[in-house]
């Protein structure tokens, strides 16, 4: 009789009573039971090849039953009772004090860190995932066009603002922010950083150009302002990315960059950003208009 039992934890419990020799003679008395639980490798409760309950000689043995059990399969026999693995059937959750350093396969395994709640999941073979991180994205597109009127969402400043410019075409009409190539330019705007927020914040914009040669600088920076704080707080240092044109006139260009200055800042709070053009850089060297497009924060949040 084969049995296919259904829990992770391996549990068996033993009932034990003297059978009677085949042919003949009196059994009876005896009894009792045990746990058998996870153990190490190569003991009986591991379960790691197969495990054989009583001997190889039916007849003479107390084991008369098994019941319970995960991932194990047993089949008994006069006596003897065989338990070996159940390949159908795995371990699919883990629990351990910090972070998982077991193997896994894909798919199959989940852990949990008995510290402090965290989630993994087995992302890859032998690679473990936190999976309590939600990545959110959030987008902003550098303007719009109304018809032929080119208008922006971000707050541009008296002085060294990039111009709206409509980008229409037979399907698409939308529009850029164009950075001189000479003088800083900027605008800002904000978001306010999640619940949960877990510090890291990557970013990314999309830009093009007429120019097809030469590297254009962009600088980020960042600063926030908390519940019951004024709202004019000094940028953090900025994080810059130096991307190159492409060699296309008009392609769209991404640049990126991980792990943003976000010096002071907190989830809940109000996080002010400034984007410009480092035009005057001795980096920045293509030469026209750098159009922004877009521009996208990464953010990282526990659940
Ligand atoms: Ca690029
Ligand atoms: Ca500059
Ligand atoms: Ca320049």
């Amino acid at each position: 009789m084969k049995k296919a039992i259904a829990l992770a934890v391996i549990t068996a419990t033993l009932a034990l009573a003297q059978l009677p020799k085949p042919g003949g003679g009196s059994g009876g008395g005896g009894g009792g039971s045990g746990t058998v639980g996870p153990g190490t490798e190569g003991a009986m409760a591991k379960f790691a090849t197969t495990t054989t309950i009583g001997d190889a000689t039916p007849g003479t043995d107390y084991v008369v039953s098994l019941t319970g059990g995960t991932g194990i399969t047993c089949s008994g026999a006069d006596g003897v009772i065989t338990c070996s693995k159940d390949g159908a059937v795995v371990a699919t959750h883990l629990v351990g004090s910090g972070a998982p350093s077991a193997n896994c396969t894909q798919g199959f395994f989940f852990y949990t860190n008995s510290a402090n709640g965290d989630y993994y999941r087995c992302s890859a073979t032998d690679t473990w995932t936190i999976a309590t991180v939600l990545t959110s994205y959030v987008t902003f597109q550098a303007g719009i066009c109304q018809n032929t009127t080119a208008g922006t969402n971000f707050s541009l400043p008296a002085a060294n603002l990039p111009a709206a410019t409509c980008i229409t075409g037979s399907n698409i009409n939308t529009a850029e922010l164009l950075f001189d190539a000479g003088t800083d330019e900027s605008m800002q705007s904000w978001l306010r950083l999640p619940t949960g927020w877990t510090g890291a914040i990557d970013f990314a914009l999309k830009w093009r150009a007429a120019a097809t040669s030469g590297n254009v600088v962009w600088g980020l920076q960042t600063i926030c302002v908390a519940d019951a704080e004024t709202s004019d707080p000094a940028f953090n240092t900025a994080n810059t990315i130096t991307d190159a044109a492409k060699g296309t006139t008009l392609q769209e260009n991404d640049a990126s960059t991980t792990g943003i200055t976000t010096t002071g800042c907190a989830a809940g709070e109000r996080m002010f950003f400034k984007v410009y053009r480092d035009a005057d850089n001795g980096s920045d060297t293509m030469s026209g208009d750098a159009g922004l497009l877009s521009v996208t924060f990464t953010l990282r949040r526990t659940i």
